[in-house]
């Protein structure tokens, strides 16, 4: 992988998930720290890493943590293929452009950084007098912590989001019961899509504790998929209830990045939110009534295909007349037969009784 092929975000998490607990590599980090040693380790070996080294000595062999410890018992940089796999270089002075910016102190890190943005390739440094491990990776430094201390944030952060979830579910039930009544505001569209945004973001958060926990973050992974199941998809069908994406020459995802751009005080604001969204009344007037095209709720409807679910909408254009179709009515529709039909006329009927507003 050559310097700029990944986002550096994307490259950070790539770089965080190599030296995880569990990974031979991080194994190796650990000893070097016990050892009271430090270590200078560049994550490939491409032409411009080759320029800037100078001295040592080559080799070519497989990675383990025993080896990385020793090399680096000498003074130099060891250098590593892109995938951790293989030493590449030993006891190396690294020489980067001197005129790079660095706001670190001590060659080692001062190293480090230049490395990392002159080359676009992750660099992780071993500080013998700090004890701690930073990934440098362009101009971004992340220093390792303590599995138990990312685990209590890690824990923190499951709580909120149950908290959210909980919240999402409420207003979610509410604006489903208000869309089998024909009675949706813009502010009932404003509240569902401002909690699946708030429930989007914590969970973001974790993934990234999972990715930085490694094999120590297993059980993590697991809490965060019971409580985030299903929500991706309502993200997409709600836009798609409400969004005119083709007459407003949007894309789905060109909403959600929008959605991701507001900063927490906007997010709050249940006007910004419908004014992302261009709701009627551009959002201000959070009184104004819509209605759905049925996707969410159709998603609701058990073994239904996405693709018949757009071909019902396609069809019917909206919910209330959805709501109101016959099975002959929705045997109309292409890919829809007798039996499909009643799944769907069952469905929403079950669906409009257990939603029923208190
Ligand atoms: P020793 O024989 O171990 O003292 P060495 O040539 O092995 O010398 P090291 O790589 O161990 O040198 O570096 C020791 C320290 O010297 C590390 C750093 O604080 C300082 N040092 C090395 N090169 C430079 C430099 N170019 N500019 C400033 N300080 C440097
Ligand atoms: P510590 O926090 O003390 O580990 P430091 O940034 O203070 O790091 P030093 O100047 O003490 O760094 O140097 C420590 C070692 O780092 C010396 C050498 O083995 C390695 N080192 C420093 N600069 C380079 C370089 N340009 N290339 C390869 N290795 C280097
Ligand atoms: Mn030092």
């Amino acid at each position: 992988m050559g310097p700029s092929s990944a986002h550096p975000d994307a490259l950070l998490r790539e770089t965080l998930a190599a030296v995880a607990p569990g990974t031979e590599l991080r194994d190796g980090l650990e000893r070097i720290l016990r050892g009271r040693t430090g270590a200078l380790i560049v994550l490939g070996l491409d032409r411009t890493v080759e320029e800037l080294c100078s001295g040592g000595f080559e080799l070519d062999v497989e990675f383990s943590a025993t080896r990385l410890r020793e090399l680096s018992k000498m003074d130099g940089a060891v250098v590593l293929d892109r995938d951790a796999t293989r030493i590449r270089r030993a006891a190396v002075q690294l020489l980067p452009d001197p005129s790079i910016e660095t706001s670190e102190s001590g060659t080692r890190h001062r190293t480090a950084e230049r490395v990392a943005k002159q080359t676009g390739l992750p660099v992780v440094s071993v500080s013998q007098s700090m004890r701690i491990v930073a990934i440098y990776v362009g101009s971004a430094r992340h220093v390792l912590e303590d599995p138990d201390t990312i685990l209590g944030r890690a824990n923190q952060a499951l709580a909120t989001l149950e908290r959210y979830r909980s919240r999402l579910d409420e207003v979610s039930g509410t604006l489903s019961a208000l869309e089998i009544e024909d009675l949706v505001t813009v502010r009932d569209v404003c509240s569902v899509v401002q909690r699946l945004e708030m429930v989007r973001r914590i969970s973001e958060e974790i993934d990234g504790y999972v990715v930085e926990l490694g094999a120590d973050g297993r059980l993590l992974a697991l809490q965060l998929d019971e409580l985030i199941g299903g929500i991706g998809a309502d993200r997409d069908f709600v836009v798609r209830d409400y969004v005119e994406l083709e007459r407003a020459g949007r894309s789905l995802l060109g909403v959600q990045d929008d959605l991701a751009a507001l900063d927490s005080g906007q997010l709050l604001d249940l006007g910004q939110i419908g004014r992302v969204l261009e709701l009627p009344g551009g959002g201000v007037a959070l009184d104004a009534a819509v209605a759905p095209h049925g996707y969410r709720l159709l998603s609701k409807v058990p073994r239904l295909p996405g693709a018949i679910i757009d071909r019902l909408v396609g069809h019917f254009g909206g919910l209330q007349k959805l709501l109101a179709a016959s099975v002959d009515d929705l045997m109309a529709v292409d890919g829809v037969g007798e039996q499909r039909a009643r799944a769907v006329r069952e469905g929403l009927s079950r669906l409009a009784e257990s939603s029923i507003l208190e």
